[in-house]
This record gives structure tokens, sequence and C-alpha cells, in this order.
């Protein structure tokens, strides 16, 4: 039996009957395996997931999150504030990233400050490394439940490993299990009404590089950031190696900061998991910002599975009511690379005028990380400080 297995088993001899999850790349199977045994929640940020957890807790229910442990970062103060307040239950898997076999440097800031973190903020927390840790879980959780506590299960990616599990055994849930009642145009995927997604993230970058020469670029974290410097690195390129969310607010923050043009490289699952930033950029109204949404529907860098926008939320639409006045969506590579020369005024809404504010564009994305011919992008070479050193030597006047 693999431990997902295991797992799964002991979560539902302790009554566990609510979850909730964001993924991540080392639990993708536990998390392929959840919605198929609970009810379950995908969601946009871990954050609210602690609130979905406590309303579901006040209505009996006995919830269980799994996340990556970077999300606990966003979850304190509510865990605090919320659950432990008002003295409620909740269990948390989070994948304890940063410390066994990491390749990612930026997982390591968290990872190692967790249990620390974790102690400060008076959260009792699990390490579990090995398959016999798991005996430990059916006392804690009772207790969890029984006694209205919140407690952490740090699972390392060990874990998975002493079981013996077959890495690719595990398929992405393209299935919410209970489905929103989202009303879509017949035939359209998503809600992105006619256009159809036609290229992969690589093919869509792959276009629209030749565009982004002379731009600053902030690129989201994960496949996007690697493929970006695949395909041509450029020291006006900013890659995030960690932190979702948060590829928005920082072009944000230069666009504000300095005239060059800035072109934000976000995703769907970063945007959803952080939208207010579009009222702001909306609101302050930069007109050297370009957000470039590249929307395929999932959280392609943790194993593909499907955020909301593929199945009920349009992001362009989205960012029309957070404010945007300019958005254009685009699938091909003509209406790709058009979509960008709007800024310049080629393609303005009105003849000869260029924007006066910031441009959204909903660009149409199958998931997939492949390059052609099947590999895909390894980990950006270049150190962190080097990233930032190259990119504000390119903004500096
Ligand atoms: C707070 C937090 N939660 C979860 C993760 C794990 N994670 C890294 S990239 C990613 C998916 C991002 O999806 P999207 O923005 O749609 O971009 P895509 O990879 O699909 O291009 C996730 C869930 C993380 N790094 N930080």
């Amino acid at each position: 039996m693999l431990a997902e297995d295991k797992l799964i088993e002991i979560l539902a001899a302790e009554g566990v009957d609510f979850t909730v999850s964001l993924p991540c790349d080392r639990i993708k199977r536990l998390i392929a395996m959840v919605p198929r045994k609970f009810f379950h929640v995908p969601l946009t940020r871990e954050e609210e997931g602690v609130g979905i957890c406590a309303g579901a807790s006040l209505a009996g229910k006995r919830p269980a999150m799994f996340i990556q442990n970077s999300g606990v970062g966003n979850m304190i103060n509510a865990l605090l504030s919320l659950t432990g307040f008002y003295s409620l239950p909740l269990a948390i898997f989070a994948s304890h990233r940063g410390l066994y076999k990491e390749k990612i440097a930026a997982q390591k800031p968290m990872g190692e400050k967790l249990p620390g973190i974790l102690r400060g903020a008076g959260i009792g927390f699990t390490q579990v490394e090995k398959i016999k840790d798991l005996a430990l879980i059916p006392g804690r959780l009772e207790r969890v439940y029984r006694g209205n506590k919140i407690h952490a299960f740090l699972l390392s990616p060990a874990l998975w490993e002493a079981a013996g599990a077959d890495k690719n055994a595990w398929r992405p849930v393209f299935d919410f299990g209970r489905r929103p009642k989202a009303v879509m145009p017949r035939g359209a995927r998503g809600a992105h009404g006619k256009a159809k997604p036609r290229l992969t993230r690589y093919e869509i970058l792959s276009a629209v590089w030749p565009a982004l020469e002379s731009k600053a670029v902030v690129c989201n974290l994960g496949f996007p950031a690697r493929e970006l410097y695949q395909i041509g690195h450029r020291p006006s390129n900013f890659y995030m190696l960690g932190s979702m969310g948060m590829a928005t607010p920082i072009g944000l923050g230069v666009a504000l900061a300095t005239k060059k043009e800035v072109v934000v490289i976000d995703g769907d699952g970063s945007l959803l998991m952080n939208p207010g930033t579009l009222a702001t950029a909306a609101c302050l109204s930069p007109e050297n910002l370009t957000v470039f949404a590249v929307d395929n529907g999932a959280y392609g860098s943790t194993g593909n599975q499907p955020t909301l926008a593929a199945r009920c939320i349009d992001l362009e639409e989205a960012a029309r009511g957070l404010g945007f006045r300019y958005t254009v969506k685009a699938a091909g590579k003509r209406d790709l690379l058009r979509s960008l020369e709007m800024k310049e005024g080629a393609n303005a809404p009105s003849a000869h005028s260029a924007l006066s504010g910031p441009l959204f564009i909903h660009a149409l994305a199958l998931p997939g990380n492949n390059l052609p011919g099947d590999g895909q992008a390894p980990v950006i070479p270049l150190d962190r400080l080097e990233i930032k050193r190259q990119f504000m030597e390119f903004l500096s006047p």
C-alpha cells in the first residue's frame, strides 16, 4: 500500500468529511486522490481555506487542508485570529519543501523556518518523514477534532519515496467533485466564450519573446520563468523563483517607480491567489504596465491541476470588473503579438492614441509544461542575486 493510500485510509477512519487543497508538485498524487474520497474545495489561496474550513467546522464538519508549506505563510493571521481564537479544529497536511532533496532555492527560507514559525504561533506540528510516522496521525487527529485544535502535519517528500511510490502514478483531477453551476456557452472551454486556446505556455512565450525586447519583464514562478529563460535570457527579465501571487504586484511596483514599459507574465492560478492587485493596478493606472495573463486553466507548474479559470472564471472579465479599461483576449500567435502592440498605439482602440492606462492581455493557453521534443525546462541556473543585479542595472536610468 502506498503512503498516500494509507493516509487517506487514516483520514477516513478519523471521520474527516470536508477537505480543501491548493497543489504542491510533491503531493500531487495525494491531492489527486483526496477529491475522489472526500467532499473537496479547490482553493485560490491557502488563507481562504482557513476561512472555508472554519465555516465548515462551525457547521459540524471535520476539515482537513492539503497544501504546500509556503502557503502557511499566508495563513498565520487567519489561523490565530479565527481558527485558534474561536477554538475550531483544523488539520493541515503541508508538503514540507525546502529541506529534503530540494532543487528550488526559494523554497528553503520557508521550509527551514517553518517549525520555528509554528512554534512561535503556538501551533502544534508533527514531522512525517517515514511510513512508520503515519502511525502518529490518528491520535493527533483525534485531538484536533475532539479538542478543537489546529495541528500541522509536515509531510516530507521522503515519505513518498520511502513508500516506493511511482512518481508518475497520479492523474490530475480535471473534476471539482461537486461542480459549481457556472453557465457556459455551449462548446466553450471554460468561460472563454468562442476563443479557443491553441498554444501551450512555451509556444505563447516563444511567440511573444521578440516583442518583449527592451521591456522590463516580471515573470511568474515555476515553469513560466524556466521556459522564458530557456527561450532566451535577457537582463531585463526578473524571474520569480518563489512567492506565488506576487508577479503582478512586483510589476506594478516597478511600473509605478520607472518610466520603462513593464510586462508582467502572470498565470491564472497566481492571479486568482491575489486578484485584489488587479484593482490596485487599475486604480493607480500606470500607463506603462501590461499584465500578460497566461491562462492555461491549470496550476501548470505543480501538475496541471485545474484552477477555477478552467471552468467558471473569465479572467478578462474579472480584470474589467476590477477596473481595467483596456483588455483583450488572444489565443493565436498573430493576435498575441497584436495585443502587445496595442501599447504602442498600433492596435489601440482609438486610431492614433496609445493607451492611457494599464493593459490586461488574456492569453489563452493549453495546459502542459513540455518543450518541443518532450523535455521540460530545467531550473534556472542564475543565482537570485544575479537576477536582481541584472534587472536593477536594466532599470537604472
Ligand atoms: C503560497 C504557495 N502556494 C502554492 C505554491 C505551489 N505552486 C508553485 S507554482 C504553482 C502554480 C501556479 O499556477 P499558475 O499561476 O496558473 O501558473 P502555471 O504554472 O500554470 O503557468 C503552485 C500551486 C507556492 N509556490 N506558493
